[in-house]
C-alpha cells in the first residue's frame, strides 16, 4: 500500500525536479497563480513554501483545472499499473484523498494527504491508512471492507505479478489479516486494534518507513 502512494509521489517529484531548471524563470509568474492560503498550507502541512510551490506546479501540470475528479484520478493512477486494473483501488484511494467527500480533490487535499503520508508520525500514517480501508467511514473496518480492499490490490497488481494466483487467495489473506487484527474477536477492527496490529508487524512498518525516503 505504501509503495503505491509512494510511486505516485515519486512521479510527481521527478516531474517537478526535471521541470525545475526550466521553470525557475517562471517561478515569479507561478507565484501569482498559487492557491490562496499558501501560508496557511505551510502552517498546516510539513512542507516548506518552496516545496509547496514545486508540488503545485506538478499538480497544475497534471490537472490544469486545479481540481481532480475521480475519472481523471483513475486515469492518472492507471498509468502506474499497466498490467492490472487499478480502478477499484483508485476509487478507494480517491475517497481517502477527498477528505471533504465532495467528489473532487483540490491541491489542498492533495498536499495535506502527502504531508501525512511522507512526513507524518507513524500514528498519523496509520490513521490515514485506516481511513482508506474504512470504506463506509463508520470508524470500523469490517471483513467485507477488508475483502474489497484486498481484491482491489490483487486486481491492481495484475496477473503478471501473481501468475499462479488461485481465486480464493484474497479471501485467505482477509482471514489471516482479520485473525491478526481483530484482537477482541468482535468482528470489526477498530483504529486502536489496527494501529496495535500494524506496529507488531515489521513488514507493514517497513513499508511505512519507505514513505520517508521518497521526498
Ligand atoms: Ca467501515
Ligand atoms: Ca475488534
Amino acid at each position: 500500500m505504501g509503495a503505491v502512494v509512494g510511486t505516485l509521489t515519486m512521479q510527481t517529484k521527478q516531474r517537478a525536479m526535471s521541470r525545475d531548471k526550466v521553470d525557475d524563470e517562471l517561478e515569479m509568474t507561478m507565484v501569482c497563480h498559487r492557491p490562496e492560503g499558501l501560508e496557511q498550507l505551510e502552517a498546516q502541512t510539513k512542507f516548506t513554501k518552496r516545496e509547496l510551490q514545486r508540488l503545485y506546479r506538478g499538480f497544475k501540470n497534471e490537472c490544469p483545472s486545479g481540481v481532480v475528479n475521480e475519472e481523471t484520478f483513475k486515469q492518472i493512477y492507471a498509468q502506474f499499473f499497466p498490467h492490472g486494473d487499478a480502478s477499484a483501488y483508485a476509487h478507494y484511494l480517491f475517497n481517502a484523498f477527498d477528505s471533504t467527500q465532495n467528489g473532487s480533490i483540490k491541491f489542498e487535499d492533495f498536499v495535506t494527504a502527502l504531508s501525512t503520508l511522507l512526513r507524518g508520525s507513524v500514528r498519523e500514517k496509520l490513521e490515514w491508512t485506516f481511513n482508506l480501508y474504512d470504506i463506509n467511514k463508520d470508524g470500523h473496518i469490517n471483513k467485507e471492507e477488508m475483502t474489497h480492499i484486498v481484491k482491489a490490490i490483487y486486481d491492481m497488481m495484475g496477473k503478471y505479478t501473481y501468475p499462479a494466483l488461485k481465486v480464493d487467495v484474497p479471501r485467505q489473506h482477509v482471514e489471516t489479516f482479520f485473525q491478526k487484527m481483530d484482537k477482541n474477536k468482535d468482528g470489526v477492527v477498530t483504529l486502536e486494534e489496527f494501529i496495535l496490529s500494524c506496529q507488531e508487524d515489521e513488514n507493514i512498518m517497513q513499508s511505512l518507513r519507505l514513505f520517508e525516503n521518497v521526498m
